[in-house]
């Protein structure tokens, strides 16, 4: 590929490596390793490098934010459970000087009370929700739009 036009970071949190096996009626039979291949292959397309990463670990998307500055020119993050209750993954995206696209592939607005609350939404340019992994491919385009007009 040519010298992308972008380097954008693509973070999942917890459980998501479980996508395909968990709670389908909910994530959909798409595995992680389906949404990165399409991402990559629209990526490519757009001209962008995309980092996709996966951690279950609470701290480890923190610093992997922390990484991202200076490194990338926007971020895509569904931080799973992390999105309801993390400050400190709140806190780490305030830093961040680039826009950034919440996903979520179920409709959070339409389960559980627990489920209401994003300490993510605050800090995101927007949200995406609702449209399975293609959403991934919605704040990819979302990224294009803000990035190149
Ligand atoms: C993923 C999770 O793991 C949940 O904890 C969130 C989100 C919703 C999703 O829909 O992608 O509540």
């Amino acid at each position: 590929m040519a010298t992308p036009r972008h380097n954008i970071l693509v973070l999942n949190g917890p459980n998501l490596n479980m996508l395909g096996v968990r709670e389908p009626q909910v994530y959909g039979f798409h595995t992680l390793a389906d949404i990165e291949a399409d991402c990559q292959e629209y990526a490519e397309e757009l001209g962008f490098a995309v980092d996709f990463r996966q951690t279950n670990s609470e701290g480890e998307l923190v610093t992997l934010i922390q990484q991202a500055r200076g490194a990338c020119s926007g971020l895509v993050i569904n931080a799973g459970a992390y999105t309801h209750t993390s400050i400190a993954i709140h806190d780490a995206l305030k830093i961040l000087e680039v826009p950034i696209i919440e996903v979520h592939l179920s409709n959070p607005q339409a389960r559980e009370a627990f489920r209401h609350t994003s300490y993510i939404s605050p800090v995101a340019k927007g949200t995406i929700c609702g449209f399975g992994g293609h959403g991934y491919i919605l704040a990819l385009n979302a990224l294009r739009s803000l990035l190149e007009g």
